[in-house]
């Protein structure tokens, strides 16, 4: 049997304003765009929530909830590095992280002998070491599967911790209403609803068959899930630190054109290996390894997300100068790209807002 946590920062990008704000502590705070121009809310503030505000809402609508409300816009660049402060803790208790989203993951804990292995006790622990390390708080779920450990995160919002067990699961999932059931969006919730399935009980009573001509691939999910079952995996993609290429030459290079030539062809390895992955990066190093083996690297980080291959090639005929290679003889050479992003949810993140 699987052990699984999900975690999930509370009200995110309002409680890092807040964080980095102290004005804006205790008070309704809204993340999001202009409510002047046509904006929709991120996400808002404990506090903005009691007006009924929510992610999503056009903040125009935020505004005339509670006219007190503090608008600001996001700052994803801090998001995302906190997001990186919680993978990173994440990672120190297993290897099995999939995240999928800058402020949420699944954590499969099965194996995890910290804390005595107790799954609770580790869910604790990371959120002691999120608070401690970035001055936030998260919710915790633990169960048997992804299903059960994500309902569960929410149960308690927020700084909660809620453990669903094997025996409690079946019995939690017949009262749960089908719209809380993981990939069940509105269309499907209203389908089911015209079925007269409103919760976990009334999806019970339909058998496979008769779900199959209905939902298709899905039934054998909403079958599972029905009875508390999930046999989904948590999904690590470990990210990855950096990626690079590297070169050999038969022969010691000793031109320094010859050598930018070569440093481009790995460039485009890189890039290519990159677009692969979904990621972008913000620091290309360049390595030089010279006749007597001694070695050098040469970095630089810049200030934008690379987009582009020549985002990395305008910037090797600088870092091989830096490597004073000039009247050197050179047997390798490399470029490497670290400080990774996920492009896939930078563009999700980006997406949700029409700012
Ligand atoms: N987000 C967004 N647009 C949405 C929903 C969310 O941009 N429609 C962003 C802002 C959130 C972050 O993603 O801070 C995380 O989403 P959650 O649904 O986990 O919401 P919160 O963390 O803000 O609140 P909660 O405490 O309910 O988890
Ligand atoms: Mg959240």
């Amino acid at each position: 049997m699987r052990q699984i946590i999900h975690i999930d920062m509370d009200a995110f990008y309002a409680s890092v304003e807040q964080r980095d704000f102290p004005q804006y502590r205790n008070k309704p705070v809204v993340v999001g765009g202009d409510p002047a121009i046509r904006g929709v809310v991120a996400t808002c503030s404990y506090e903005a929530r009691t007006f009924g505000i929510h992610s999503a809402m056009a903040c125009s609508q935020a505004l005339r909830l509670c006219s007190q409300a503090i608008f600001v816009r996001p700052r994803f660049e801090v998001y995302r590095q906190i997001s990186q402060q919680i993978r990173d803790i994440m990672f120190s208790y297993t290897d099995v992280v999939e995240p999928l989203s800058l402020d949420e993951a699944y954590l499969d804990v099965t194996q995890c002998n910290r804390t005595f292995g107790s799954p609770t006790l580790i869910a604790k622990a990371i959120q002691k070491d999120i608070q401690f390390k970035t001055g936030l708080t998260a919710s915790a779920g633990i169960s048997y599967n992804k299903f059960l450990a994500k309902i569960a995160s929410d149960l308690d919002k927020p700084n909660g911790l809620t453990l669903i067990t094997e025996k409690q699961g079946p019995n939690f999932v017949q009262q749960l209403p089908i719209g809380k059931f993981y990939g069940i969006g509105p269309a499907t919730q209203e389908k089911m609803q015209c079925m007269g399935i409103y919760t976990g009980d009334d999806l019970l009573a339909w058998s496979l068959d008769e779900l199959k001509p209905l939902f298709g691939k899905a039934s054998l999910y909403y079958y599972n899930a029905a009875r508390g079952l999930d046999d989904r995996e948590v999904e690590s993609h470990r990210q990855r630190k950096s990626i690079g290429s590297e070169k050999t030459f038969d022969e010691d290079l000793k031109d320094p054109k010859e050598m930018l030539e070569k440093l481009h062809q790995l460039a485009a390895e890189v890039w290519q290996e990159m677009q692969q992955k979904e990621v972008t990066a913000r620091t290309i190093t360049v390595k030089v390894k010279f006749d007597d083996f001694v070695q050098v690297t040469r970095a630089k980080t810049v200030s934008r997300n690379i987009n582009e291959v020549v985002e990395i090639t305008v910037h090797l005929q600088e870092l091989l100068h830096k490597a004073e290679i000039e009247g050197r003889r050179v047997r390798l050479l490399g470029v490497t790209v670290s400080n990774l992003d996920m492009l896939n949810s930078v563009k999700k993140e980006q997406q949700l807002f029409l700012l």
